[in-house]
């Protein structure tokens, strides 16, 4: 299998990334017309995979006249829920959903998920937690046999911001590998996560029992949430650079 830097060595970048955009629409669109029925209530995900799905969604209101409200995850979400003239909502009024659908950074064999890439983990897991069935969409260079072979930025784990350096230590000599803050684009100070805290990339450097670890790393004072999405996923949908979809 080529890396997606080998792909883009082969042809033109702009190539490359229509694509991959190609390839994200597609999972999008699969999603949404496999698994949303009228009266659902639905999760929506963040990122730029999502923003497809959203657009399907929206279409599929208009022209079949559909009944759905929407739970966002993010900021982001909730902007793309307005925009889209959708009926948003939250878990106070809706904490059941029928279906939630996402975007993933990494998917591995066994459908465990590496999320947060975008800062949003923590409420894409609760609204996944919330939901009968959920559903994530991605394009191939997502799909993955074991985590840390696509992704190459580590584990996301959003934490209380006095915690951070002890909880960066925990990490380290537990579980290994490095563990860094992240830093807005500016370099001027960390990225504030849309609950006020901050994320640590936690870049291991073996394939771990990954519910065991997402467990430990959630019992050390000062976490919030990993970006470690074990068991959640019931259906993954990678659009693929052929044009077809491929679902596991
Ligand atoms: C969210 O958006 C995140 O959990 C994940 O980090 C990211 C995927 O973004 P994209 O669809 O842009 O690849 O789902």
């Amino acid at each position: 299998r080529l890396s997606e830097k080998d792909v883009c060595l082969s042809r033109t970048y702009s190539k490359c990334v229509t694509m991959a955009e190609e390839a994200k629409k597609r999972a999008g669109y699969a999603a949404v017309d496999n698994h949303i029925k009228n009266n659902h209530v639905v999760g929506v995900g963040s990122g730029s995979t999502i923003v497809y799905a959203v657009d399907r969604l929206a279409e599929r209101v208009r022209q079949e006249n559909l009944n759905i409200v929407c739970v966002p995850t993010s900021f982001q979400a909730r902007q793309l829920i307005l925009q889209h003239g959708l009926t948003l909502s939250d878990l106070d009024r809706h904490p059941e959903l029928d279906v939630a659908i996402d975007g993933a950074d990494e998917v591995d064999s066994a459908l465990t998920l590496i999320k947060g890439g975008g800062g949003c983990l923590t409420q894409e897991k609760i609204v996944a937690g919330c939901a009968k069935h959920f559903i994530v969409i991605a394009d191939y260079r997502k799909d993955s046999k074991s985590l840390g072979q696509q992704w190459k930025k580590g584990v996301p784990i959003e934490v209380i911001p006095m915690a951070y350096v002890p909880v960066t230590k925990a990490i380290m000599q537990r579980f290994g590998g490095e563990v860094e803050l992240r830093m807005a684009v500016s370099k001027a100070g960390p990225v504030v996560t849309d609950n006020s805290n901050f994320i640590l990339d936690w870049k291991f450097e073996k394939t771990h029992n990954w519910k065991e670890v997402n467990t430990a790393i959630k019992m050390i004072p000062g976490v919030v949430e990993t970006g470690l999405f074990v068991g959640m996923a019931e259906r993954v949908y990678f659009g693929m650079e052929d044009g077809s979809i491929r679902t596991r």
